[in-house]
């Protein structure tokens, strides 16, 4: 399908905001600046941006271990981002969550999760709740391929499939499980999961912005319109790691040639490919890829300047209150 210039540059610019954030984890990792784990999301870019940019502001996801790009994607703020993973009291959860736990309800944002499948049951029942409340929102479940493989996953689709719940799960098949080929632990082809549920289960490229953008959107227009659960699979790949710093113990498991042959199909290479020749020319992009530096400089400026939460506050905030 044909989208507008204006479309796609936003995609671009979400992109890139995702691409920069994360370049720059990982040199701060690399000098010993962060605390804490850090599991980045460049090359994957297309997924969220392609997934959120086919929602409303007020439409939720559940994001994953591997959750930079899903939060930017959905609007997240960069400063109380960076300040999260310096462990700042200007954090998202105070600088006493992490990577892994940074949320915005008021953005839709239902949490990053540490734990590998841990957002399917909330987004089933985000879907649940909007579903008995009569409103018309849809929750996109981001998850993994090794996700895939937890058994919440056919209680997910199961419920949504009978109550009709508007959840879409939307499965990062980034080919490897931690250190594993995901075909190694993986039996078929993780779309083929909805057929017993009667859901719609699709393959997609995932690092086509567009193209994912017209799977999702398809999956949303259903589920608004009471038409049920999606479960989308989108082929990608990470540029770095499974998690920053794994080179210490995790050996070479993934071949050169294989990571040089998916950096060539890079999302934001394509896009940009695409975008060059429309009416958007090369200087509004390097605008774009400026813009986004000097943002995430400026968010860790930002976490830098910031203080640390006061010892006395570190048993504040620890469990959610009705
Ligand atoms: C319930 C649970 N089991 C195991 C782990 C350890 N763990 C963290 S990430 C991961 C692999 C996740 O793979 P995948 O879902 O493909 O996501 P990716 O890291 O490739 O984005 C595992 C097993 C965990 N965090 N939670
Ligand atoms: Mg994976």
């Amino acid at each position: 399908m044909q989208h507008p210039t204006e479309l796609l540059l936003q995609m671009y610019a979400a992109m890139t905001r995702i691409r920069a954030f994360e370049e720059q984890i990982a040199a701060l990792f690399r000098q010993g600046r962060l605390p804490g784990f850090v599991h980045l999301y460049s090359g994957e870019e297309a997924v969220a941006v392609g997934a959120c940019s086919a929602l409303r502001h007020d439409d939720r996801i559940t994001s994953t271990h591997r959750g930079h790009g899903h939060l930017i994607a959905k609007g997240a703020d960069l400063d109380r981002m960076m300040a999260e993973l310096f462990g700042r009291r200007t954090g998202y959860c105070k600088g006493k969550g992490g990577s892994m736990h940074i949320s915005d309800i008021s953005l839709g944002i239902l949490g990053a999760n540490g734990i590998v499948g841990g957002g399917m049951p909330i987004a089933t029942g985000a879907g649940l709740a909007d579903s008995v409340l009569g409103r018309d929102l849809v929750t996109i479940c981001f998850f993994g391929d090794g996700a895939a493989n937890q058994g919440v996953l056919l209680e997910s689709l199961n419920l949504s499939a009978i109550w009709s719940l508007p959840v879409i799960y939307l499965c990062e098949n980034n080919q490897y499980t931690e250190w594993m080929r995901t075909e190694s632990v993986t039996a078929g082809r993780i779309a083929d999961r909805a057929i017993p549920f009667g859901v719609p289960g699709i393959q997609v490229d995932g690092n086509d912005v567009e193209a994912v953008f017209d799977v999702v959107s398809g999956a949303v227009a259903r589920a608004r319109s009471g038409g049920g659960p999606s479960l989308i699979e989108a082929a990608t790949y990470r540029h770095h790691a499974h998690n920053e710093g794994e080179e210490v113990f995790s050996g070479v498991y993934r071949p050169k040639e294989e990571i040089a042959a998916w950096k060539e199909r890079d999302p934001i290479r394509r896009l940009r490919a695409r975008l060059v020749g429309t009416d958007a020319s090369a200087t509004d992009l390097d605008r774009l890829d400026a813009d986004a530096k000097d943002a995430v400089e400026a968010a860790v400026v930002f976490a830098e300047a910031s203080p640390f939460p006061e010892p006395h506050e570190a048993l504040e905030d620890l469990f959610a209150r009705s």
